[in-house]
């Protein structure tokens, strides 16, 4: 499989771009990739990163053999600190709280919340074992918080949900690429050689409210930066859409052909006219028609979301207003053109089909469905009245920690939601009500810090599965070095702790078992698997491997070959979906209409307040549980920094550097300010990678869009002070 010994062919343990790289072990103990051998990371060529990686991915390997790592299970006595203990009694222990929580609670008492970065394998036999083992409708998962907008507007426009509908490397032939609220350039770097075509054409459009890395792409004639106050984009999309109605640059005959719902959308425009949209967005009429003008101009266009549009409680709306453009214009299922949406955890895409969603099956199949529950009762071996039915979206999960009539006793697996969750104080306090709370972690990150009991498990490099990258192309995750002996993988868990609850079915603790059983659930479903197995992904690797020079250009290279869903057995996948219809019955994609809430100018916050605005630093990821532990990492970015603009900070006495105190009504931040002129005077930045004090997610509310439930991360009101003056300040005194 490999080219040299020593050496696997797998994927970074971060991202959706699921970059590949090569793993080499060497040094003493390498024959048995044992902890005295080292690991080095190198890229490895494939079309999403053309051997390219970030520095995240340059240093993931320093996690393996980090000095934090949990090596055995730990429990919480009553002096509030972890002591070890044995598997054999952690199990037992767990078996007895579950079972005691639902005696005398039921079993939705018992709650599971799961996250994107598992492989598909955990994801659906986590799924697989809170309805069967637990016997709980209580699971969700942190995709709602990052993909579950995109994901709603997706089904609701296409009936169907996969993140790029095309292979990335179609970008390679665009003349425009309208970004939305996505900064690539910072949070997947090798993606930005698939913009070059765009901006050597003059055509990348960037859409924020800040002057990010990404925006940055279109300076010097290379596109356009258009900068709406946050949280404007539904409006922004609006104007631009009443530009390509009322100006004639529809593409009619596909609309005819292909979409319903067209004269609803007409009207829905109607009134948001580039002025009107000028004075909510602060984007100059000028640029909106410019915009809708290049969008529609043939050579291959492309329009894509980040989270900057889907993290709001309108995120579901904005995304489907972007779809909308996107229709009109023809764009979807046309050669050459496309809408997408960036995918953002390692296997957010493959980890929000496959049934740890609350209201889904595998194969992205509804659990309300009674087909889709009679299919997989089949593959499962039970009678169809076991499976509960749907559960609370995250927030409501989370929301009901502790509460009466809410879940007593919570298992997480791959998420850290004292510091990822939104009104993170309120989260603390679900979590410290729990009668009992187990974490799956190899770090103790800030939500296994406070579990009753910790149970330590594998890192990506320790072991086998599949992710499903942002372009829903299936991939090999492969274990290079052994994990330590006190650690067990999570299906092992799984598999444990169902036997000792007496589980209605089987429950396998082998990966390629589990994936074989996947594949049959996820038959006949939108996320079908059924056509893809390990053979045939570890092939795919081994002929990258053995025939770069051939495959150059063709196979890999034109991002035709790998095992894109759908896949049903006996086809060749699906690289590029909707080339003929769409997923909804009558094949035709919805136009579906959409307005703001409100039209009132942003700039109108009560005098001193501000909006902060959330997201990420290339050097961290997510709650920074993990590289906030990898040195070179943490030493560029050791705390929390507040962007906020020269003007803005002048009439509050802020100096680059000083300390600064970031408050509304749900709680206080501290920060280092950073003076920078890319961000608007309305507005400021915090990244959500540091816990405690500097933890944004303290000031973000609960409040969650109303079809997603996604919770509105990207803006809040807040007011910045300051904590303590800059160091120059006080010396200058
Ligand atoms: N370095 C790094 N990379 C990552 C991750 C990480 O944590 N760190 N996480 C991964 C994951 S899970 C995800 S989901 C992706 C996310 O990837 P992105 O979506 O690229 O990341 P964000 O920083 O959350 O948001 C993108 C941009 O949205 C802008 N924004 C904020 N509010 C608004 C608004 O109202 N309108 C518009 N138009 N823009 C707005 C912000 O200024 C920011 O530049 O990144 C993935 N990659
Ligand atoms: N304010 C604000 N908040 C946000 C966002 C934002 O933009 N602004 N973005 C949101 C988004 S898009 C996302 S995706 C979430 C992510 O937020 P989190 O859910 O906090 O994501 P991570 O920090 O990746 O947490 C994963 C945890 O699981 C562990 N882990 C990693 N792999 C595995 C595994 O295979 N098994 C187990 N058991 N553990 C594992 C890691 O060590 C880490 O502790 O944050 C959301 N929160
Ligand atoms: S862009 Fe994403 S997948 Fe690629 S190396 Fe960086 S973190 Fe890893
Ligand atoms: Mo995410």
């Amino acid at each position: 499989m490999c080219s040299s010994p020593g050496a696997t062919a797998t994927h970074c343990p971060y991202c959706a771009l699921q970059c590949a790289m090569t793993l080499t072990v060497s040094g003493p103990g390498a024959a048995s990739s044992s902890a005295s051998a080292s690991v080095e990371v190198s890229g490895r060529d494939f079309p999403t990163n053309q051997s390219g990686l970030c520095r995240k991915g340059w240093s993931s390997a320093e996690l393996l053999k980090h000095p934090d790592r949990l090596r055995e299970p730990l429990l919480k006595n009553d002096d509030g600190e972890h002591h070890p203990i044995s598997w054999d009694r952690a199990l037992g222990l767990i078996r007895d709280r579950v079972l005691a929580t639902r005696a005398r609670y039921g079993a939705d008492a018992v709650g599971v919340f799961g996250g994107g970065g598992l492989t598909n394998e955990k994801a659906y036999l986590l799924g697989k074992f809170a309805r069967l083992a637990l016997g709980t409708s209580r699971i969700d998962y942190n995709g709602r918080f990052c993909m579950s907008s995109a994901a709603a507007a997706g089904n609701r426009a296409f009936g169907l949900d996969r993140g790029l509908p095309f292979p990335l490397t179609d970008l390679g032939s665009a003349r425009t690429i309208l970004m939305l609220g996505s900064n690539t350039a910072d949070t997947m770097p090798p993606f930005v050689q698939h913009l070059q075509a765009a901006r050597d054409a003059g055509g990348l459009i960037v859409v924020d409210p800040r002057r990010s890395a990404t925006a940055e792409l279109t300076s010097e004639g290379r596109g356009r930066h258009l900068q709406p106050a946050p949280k404007t984009d539904l409006a922004l999309l609006l104007g631009i859409t009443h530009v390509v109605i009322m100006e004639g640059l529809i593409d009619e005959p596909y609309v005819h052909r292909r979409t319903n719902g067209y004269d609803d959308v007409v009207r829905s425009v109607a009134p948001w006219w580039p002025e009107r949209v000028s004075s909510v967005t602060g984007v100059p009429a000028r640029l909106i028609r410019e915009t809708a003008h290049r969008l529609a101009e043939p050579g291959g266009t492309y329009i894509l979301t980040g989270r900057g549009v889907e993290q709001h409680a309108n995120g579901t709306d904005t995304a489907t207003a972007a779809i909308n453009l996107a229709l009109l214009l023809g764009l979807p299922g046309t050669p050459g053109n496309g809408y997408g949406t960036l995918t953002g955890q390692g296997n957010g895409q493959g980890g929000r089909e496959h049934g740890q969603k609350a209201d889904q099956l595998p194969g992205y199949r509804k659990i309300t469905d009674p087909a889709a529950r009679k299919h997989v009762a089949g593959v499962w071996g039970v009678p169809e009245s076991l499976i509960p039915g749907p559960g609370l979206p995250a927030v409501e999960l989370l929301a009901s920690l502790g509460q009466p009539g809410g879940v007593r006793c919570l298992f997480v697996h791959g998420a850290n939601v004292a510091v990822s969750a939104p009104n993170a104080s309120s989260v603390l306090m679900g979590l410290r009500s729990l009668d009992f709370l187990v974490v799956c972690d190899f770090f103790l990150s800030e939500t296994a810090a406070e579990a009753d009991l910790v149970l330590p498990v594998l890192q990506w490099a320790e072991e086998e599965g599949t992710m499903t990258n942002l372009e829903g192309r299936v991939l090999r995750r492969r274990a290079a070095v052994s994990p330590p002996p006190g650690a067990r993988s999570e299906l092992w868990i799984m598999a444990r702790l169902a036997e000792l609850l007496e589980a209605p079915s089987s429950f396998p603790d082998d990966p390629e078992t589990v994936f074989t059983e996947l594949r049959a659930a996820s038959a006949g479903g939108l996320a079908d698997y059924s056509g893809v197995d390990y053979a045939m992904l570890d092939a795919e690797l081994h002929d990258a491997e053995l025939h770069r020079g051939e495959l150059h250009g063709r196979e890999l290279h034109d991002g035709g070959a790998g095992a894109y869903w759908p896949y049903p057995a006996g086809s060749s996948g699906t690289p590029r979906l909707f080339l003929d219809r769409f997923a909804h019955a009558d094949g035709r994609a919805v136009l579906h209409p959409v307005a703001p809430s409100s039209s009132a100018p942003f700039a109108s916050a009560p005098d001193g307040v501000l909006t902060l605005m959330t997201g990420r630093l290339l050097e961290h990821y997510q709650s920074g549980a993990q590289t906030r532990r990898v040195s070179d990492l943490h030493s560029t970015s050791s705390e929390q920094a507040l962007q906020i603009h020269p003007v803005t900070a002048a009439g509050l006495g802020i100096l680059d550097g000083a300390e600064v105190e970031v408050s509304n009504e749900r709680g206080i931040v501290r920060a280092v300010a950073r003076l920078s002129p890319a961000v608007r005077p309305d507005s400021v930045f915090l990244s959500f990678h540091f816990p405690g004090t500097g933890n944004a997610n303290v000031l973000t509310s609960s409040e969650t869009d109303p079809v997603s439930g996604m919770p509105e991360f990207k803006t809040t009101q807040v007011l910045v002070r300051v904590h303590r003056p800059a160091q120059s300040e006080v010396v200058g005194v």
